[in-house]
């Protein structure tokens, strides 16, 4: 009944649009902790700073104040404000520490109505924003919905070339060994799905940004589950054995598919009104010609989860059950 009250009342706050959800996301390092982090901080002392000239409403001094309330999904971690803040102000000055998974934290923005409705029902109102942390590297994975385990097998394959081949070696070095046709044996595709989570570190260490599956390098609360143990793989025959390993891993990939993909789709990214894409351009510029057209790449790959128009991924992924995920466009700023 809690829930169902809860969920009632932001729909009521969505109605009267008052209530808004933006995400802030962008590739590792892209620094949407720092973003969100100010843009908390400027908003929390409006009252008694006039630093958002560029905002209408605190412009035409009608802002009257921002505070923290909490957030109404208990499921999802708090953003770490008060830490991110306390490592800013430390001696000497720290960036805040890397994240690794969702969160998010909810402010009150009370303001006087400028027109409309809002104005003629009460002198002022409360705009609650939700301000979303999520990692770009999970919009990465969209493709992977429209690819079977072979195709994207083939992908990844295709793609072991400059740095990427390089990387890979010691992860290729234990799959020679790997005979997917043998029984299935978890413990050893446990080590070569660890081999080539490796491989995907290095290739950011070494710069790249597109890197799949996304949360093999931000898993957050699935680090060390199964699903997320599987690499890509050649079958030697047309139709590999029902308990074969080949078997187990093409099972683990669609559920990834499912249970990992889809449902960040569907739990998380359906419910964003606005969202924000940090691009930090230097980092990859500094690394060389490769590392920068990856990105781009990289980029190209997290645009297409804007594009529900042009997108069947999404439009297929939404549409089931779309009474319950009811498909916003959200607007977008880089
Ligand atoms: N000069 C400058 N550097 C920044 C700014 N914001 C972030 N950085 C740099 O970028 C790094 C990453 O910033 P974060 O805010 O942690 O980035 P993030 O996207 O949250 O990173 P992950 O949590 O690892 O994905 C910081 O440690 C700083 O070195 C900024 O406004 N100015
Ligand atoms: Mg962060």
């Amino acid at each position: 009944m809690n829930r169902i009250g809860q969920e009632v009342s932001d729909l009521l706050h969505r109605s009267l649009d008052s209530h808004v959800r933006i995400a802030v996301t962008g590739l590792s390092r892209a620094g949407k902790t720092a973003f969100i982090t100010s843009l908390v901080n400027q908003l929390l002392h409006t009252s008694t700073h006039d630093n958002l000239p560029l905002l209408e409403c605190a412009r035409d001094g009608r802002l009257i104040g921002a505070k923290r309330v909490p957030q109404s999904n208990l499921m999802v971690p708090r953003f770490a404000y008060d830490d991110a803040m306390a490592q800013l102000h430390s001696a000497p000055p720290e960036w805040p520490q890397p994240t690794r998974d969702v969160s998010e934290i909810r402010l009150a923005v009370k303001y006087k109505p400028a027109k409309g409705a809002k104005r003629l029902l009460s002198k002022t109102s409360t705009l609650f924003i939700d301000v979303i942390d999520y990692p770009g590297e999970w919009l990465l994975d969209l493709p992977l919905l429209d690819l079977t385990f072979e195709e994207w097998s083939e992908l990844q394959f295709a793609n072991l070339s400059g740095i990427r081949s390089e990387c890979a070696q010691p992860w290729l070095e234990v799959l020679d060994s790997f005979d997917g046709m043998a029984e299935a044996n978890e413990k050893v595709i446990a080590e070569i799905s660890q081999a080539f989570t490796e491989y995907l570190f290095a290739c950011k260490d070494r710069g790249l940004h597109w890197v799949q599956p996304g949360r093999f390098v931000l898993p957050g609360e699935l680090a060390g589950a199964p699903v997320l143990q599987f690499f890509p793989c050649k079958p030697s025959t047309d139709k590999p054995e029902k308990g074969s390993g080949y078997a187990m891993l093409k099972r683990r990939y669609e559920e990834y598919q499912t249970k990992v993909v889809k449902q960040f789709y569907k739990e998380h990214f359906a419910t964003f009104d606005r969202q924000i894409v940090l691009v930090d351009c230097l980092q990859p510029l500094m690394a060389g010609d490769e590392a920068f057209n990856d990105m781009k790449q990289a980029l190209q790959q997290i645009m297409k989860s804007f594009r529900y128009g042009q997108s069947n991924l999404l439009r297929r992924l939404f549409a089931r059950g779309s009474t319950k995920y009811c498909l916003r466009q959200p607007k977008l700023t880089t």
